[in-house]
């Protein structure tokens, strides 16, 4: 399978947003991926319910929403998405991983469990069988422009030899030269931040041909 793209839309130019989409779409973009944080679960505030809901007037691109927030159950319906759309949430945020998925689901969602880098596999195996994806966090959540946790590879991996058929997205420092290492690990959803397409060296279009050469 071909690795898909979801840019880190924390990374994009707030100023020139709208532009960001156009060449999005004419790039054939797979997702925007975007960071909700509320300073309690991460130790920082970003994007929220009225950011999401502008970008999902403003494209057809679906969106991979990544929630780093405390008790997501209890918030899940003050973000607008619906079919075809990835939520993720994480294992460490609540004490209700099934129903929150459930939530999700009953929304026409597609929910994925993020795991922190210190978080064992073993916690999947009895949700796995209601979940889309799972979302490897390769550095702590919070900030981008981090360093790979080493391990977090290896997870990955073992991840992928665990369930063959298993949606895998990472997240963190997926520079290309990382990108191409996690493709090869079984990684199919490649988070795209300050280490790839908004890379300053390059324009969006160079970096998103040449992060598209990695992992395809
Ligand atoms: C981090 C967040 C990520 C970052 C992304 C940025 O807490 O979940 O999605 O935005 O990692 O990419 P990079 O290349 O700067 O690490
Ligand atoms: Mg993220």
């Amino acid at each position: 399978m071909k690795g898909m793209i979801s840019p880190s839309m924390m990374c994009a130019d707030f100023l020139n947003l709208e532009k960001s989409l156009r060449a999005f779409e004419e790039l054939e973009i797979e997702y925007l991926h975007i960071d909700i944080m509320d300073g309690s679960f991460v130790p920082n505030f970003t994007l929220g319910t009225d950011y999401v809901r502008k970008l999902k007037s403003a494209t057809n691109i679906p969106v991979d929403i990544h929630l780093m927030i405390d008790r997501p159950e209890d918030k899940l319906e003050w973000f607008d998405f619906g079919r075809g759309d990835y939520v993720s949430f994480h294992y460490e945020a609540t004490n209700h991983v099934h129903r929150t998925i459930q939530q999700v689901k009953l929304r026409g969602g597609k929910p994925m469990l993020a795991l922190n880098p210190a978080t064992p596999l073993c916690v999947l195996e009895d949700v796995i069988m209601d979940l889309e994806g799972v979302l490897i966090m390769m550095v702590n959540p919070g900030f981008a422009g981090q360093s790979l946790i080493p391990q977090t590879v290896d997870k990955v991996s073992r991840l992928r030899r665990l369930y063959p058929e298993m949606m895998i997205e990472v997240d963190g420092n997926v520079s290309f030269e990382n990108a191409k290492i996690l493709k090869n690990a079984g990684a199919n959803i490649f988070v795209a931040g300050s280490s790839s397409i908004f890379e300053e060296n390059g324009s969006l279009i160079s970096n998103t041909g040449k992060l598209r050469e990695c992992i395809d």
